[in-house]
């Protein structure tokens, strides 16, 4: 299976004996994972604990800041002056959550600089949902209906993630992915229901190309899922891959039925005696081909981000000169 293997410790490292004093503060440390307490930043943890938070926090923080360039595509283009301050509203919610993301993994000991430079190279993932294209008007309502609404499904369990640092982020973050599934759900709702039948075509067309990589983003079925067994383990992921994309369709199914659109899934139905809808088959060769970097975008995404970042170089050197001199002066008075 594929892995970037951040969180992997090294198989010399896993061979070392433990410690009585390790050992212990292992024991204490699964206990209080079993009673549901809350682990702190300051609280020894497991190196592999550690390790596991720094992949899935980091990649969700690149995943804010990715994300906002398929819309940021939109921002010039936005057909009405609610529609566009609503859109930058959205994409500047979705960079603040990078930098609470980052803050939180910055707890965990690695420098926001290795965690930018891990993105950069090509080492960390990001949602393979952001590597997909933003065609028309109609994508920007289908990404707030369908793909923050996938997002909200992952992360209201975050929200009890036992690493307290990225629970408190979360709240936070799904109040406000709230407001982004509404907003695209209400554009939706006003192109099908007073427009014309071309802004109906172009809902369906959105629909059509964005439903099969939204329920990809709940990550590999539960039987191919790397870490999710160990994640649930440790109360990190509290709702598995499988079970939160079914819950996903549940919802949006009906979503569907109010705004008059039909998702691309033959198979989509109602299942009385489950009480769930069953779906087809999802093109898992898709899934890995995009996380593995050849998806329609990726290199286009990855480009802007090492472009932002470079071009940024004067500001991060503006701050630090401004903090150097507000530090000496702070020494001298
Ligand atoms: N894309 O063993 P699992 C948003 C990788 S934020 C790419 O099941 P895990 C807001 C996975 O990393 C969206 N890679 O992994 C917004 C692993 O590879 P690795 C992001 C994926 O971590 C809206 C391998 O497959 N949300 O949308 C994906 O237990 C609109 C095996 O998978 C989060 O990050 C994928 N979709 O479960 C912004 C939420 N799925 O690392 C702008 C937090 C799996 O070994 C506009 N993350 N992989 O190399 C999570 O909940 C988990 O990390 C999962 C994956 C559920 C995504």
């Amino acid at each position: 299976m594929y892995t970037q293997a951040m969180d992997v410790a090294p198989k010399d490292e896993r061979k070392v004996v433990r410690s009585a004093e390790e050992a212990a503060l292992e024991a204490r440390f699964e206990a209080r994972i079993d009673e549901g307490a809350f682990i702190e930043a300051k609280d020894w943890m497991p190196e592999h604990y550690r390790r596991t938070l720094v992949r899935q926090i980091s990649q969700h923080a690149h995943s804010e800041i990715v994300g906002m360039l398929p819309e940021g595509n939109w921002a010039t283009r936005a057909p009405t002056l609610k529609r566009k301050a609503i859109l930058l509203a959205k994409i500047q919610d979705e960079g603040g959550h990078g930098l609470y993301l980052y803050a939180a993994a910055e707890t965990l000991g690695t420098s926001r600089d290795q965690l930018l430079d891990a993105l950069h190279s090509g080492k960390a993932k990001y949602s393979s949902i952001f590597n997909y294209p933003t065609l028309t008007w109609a994508d920007i309502g289908t990404i707030g209906w369908l793909v923050d609404g996938a997002a909200i499904m992952n992360q209201v369990p975050l929200t009890r993630c036992s690493y307290a640092p990225y629970a408190r982020a979360m709240v936070r973050i799904c109040r406000e992915e709230s407001f982004h599934q509404r907003q695209g759900f209400d554009s939706l709702l006003v192109m099908m229901h007073e427009g014309t039948d071309a802004q109906r075509a172009m809902v369906q067309d959105a629909v059509n190309r964005w439903w099969w990589p939204s329920l990809m983003m709940f990550g590999p079925p539960d039987k191919d899922s790397v870490h999710g067994a160990q994640s649930a383990r440790w109360g990190i992921k509290r709702i598995s891959n499988d079970d939160l994309r079914q819950k996903f369709v549940d919802a949006t199914a009906e979503q569907a039925k109010v705004l008059g659109v039909t998702p691309p899934d033959p198979l989509l139905k109602w299942n009385e005696e489950r009480g769930h809808y069953d779906f087809g088959p999802i093109d898992w060769d898709e899934f890995w081909r995009v996380v593995g970097g050849n998806g329609p975008c990726n290199r286009e995404r990855l480009a802007a981000r090492v472009k932002a970042h470079e071009d940024g170089a004067w500001v991060r050197e503006a701050a630090l000169a401004h903090a150097r001199k507000r530090a000496t002066r702070q020494e001298a008075a």
